[in-house]
């Protein structure tokens, strides 16, 4: 019989090698061997993840392989979203993301809200083309902990401050922690619009989302 490490490594390295059916196949195992689901979580799905997530960093492995990882990352976490929400589980955090208005670009943020996922926050996706008038009644509605911001043209990344603007209006910005991404986004344009934080990449993007709500990754 295989031991709890063995299981859990077991989906860390088919989640690493971006195998789905492997993925079901073991999580289906540890629950059949009574294996914690937080275990099967952190020790399984999240490693894995890391591990794609600090390659993709140093340029070891390239886009195809993270999405490749991240969709069996998603076959892993429907397993076991009901179990874990029967196990409450806390998350790290809730964290609503989404493109903002006027741009339909979503490959990125969804690597980003993948990644965040993985790590253990609770993701509330809003989509593309998202309003300033849809964020703010998201935070209004959902009291999430963080805002996550992406634009890819340089057209709409001054749709960020629009946002923060009108959060500022409803005066909930102080709520609520602001990261911003994209290949157009800079630290400077992060700092002027008032953002709370900026990240390159998905991977880096859970760093700063760790390092903003000061929780362990
Ligand atoms: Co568009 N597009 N596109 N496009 N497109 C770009 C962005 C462009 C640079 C191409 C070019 O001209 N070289 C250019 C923008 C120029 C500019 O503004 N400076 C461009 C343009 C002009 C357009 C249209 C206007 C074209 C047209 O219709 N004339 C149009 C606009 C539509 C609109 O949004 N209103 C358009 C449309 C499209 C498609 C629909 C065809 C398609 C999008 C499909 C989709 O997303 N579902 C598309 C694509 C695919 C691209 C390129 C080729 C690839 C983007 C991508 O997915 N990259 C892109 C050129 C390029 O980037 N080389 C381009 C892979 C993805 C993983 O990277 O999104 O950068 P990226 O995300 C990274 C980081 O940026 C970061 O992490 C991610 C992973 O590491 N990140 C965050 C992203 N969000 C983050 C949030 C964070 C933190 C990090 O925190 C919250």
């Amino acid at each position: 019989m295989s031991s709890n490490k063995d299981i859990s490594d077991q989906i860390a390295d088919r989640i690493e090698g971006g195998d789905s059916a492997g993925v079901k196949e073991w999580i289906e195992k540890a629950i059949q061997e009574n294996i914690f689901i937080a275990e099967i979580l952190n020790k399984g799905l999240v490693k894995g993840m890391s591990i794609v997530g600090a390659k993709f960093k140093n340029n070891e492995i390239y886009l195809p392989e993270v999405m490749i990882s991240a969709r069996a990352m998603k076959v892993g976490m429907d397993i076991i979203k009901p179990l874990l929400a029967a196990a409450k589980i806390k998350s790290k955090g809730k964290i609503v993301i989404g493109t903002v208005k006027g741009d339909i670009h979503d490959i990125g943020k969804n690597l980003v809200g993948m990644m965040l996922e993985g790590a253990g926050f609770e993701i509330l996706d809003l989509g593309i083309d998202v309003s300033h008038d849809k964020f703010v009644n998201t935070v209004k509605n959902e009291k999430p902990d963080v805002i996550a911001m992406s634009a890819l043209l340089t057209t709409t990344m001054m749709n960020m401050k629009e946002v923060i603007l009108a959060l500022e209006d409803a005066g909930i910005r102080k709520n609520i922690k602001i990261i911003i991404g994209g290949s157009p986004i800079s630290h400077t344009f992060a700092k002027q619009i008032g953002a709370d934080s900026y990240a390159p990449d998905a991977a880096s993007a859970v760093d700063a989302v760790v390092d903003l709500l000061n929780c362990k990754n």
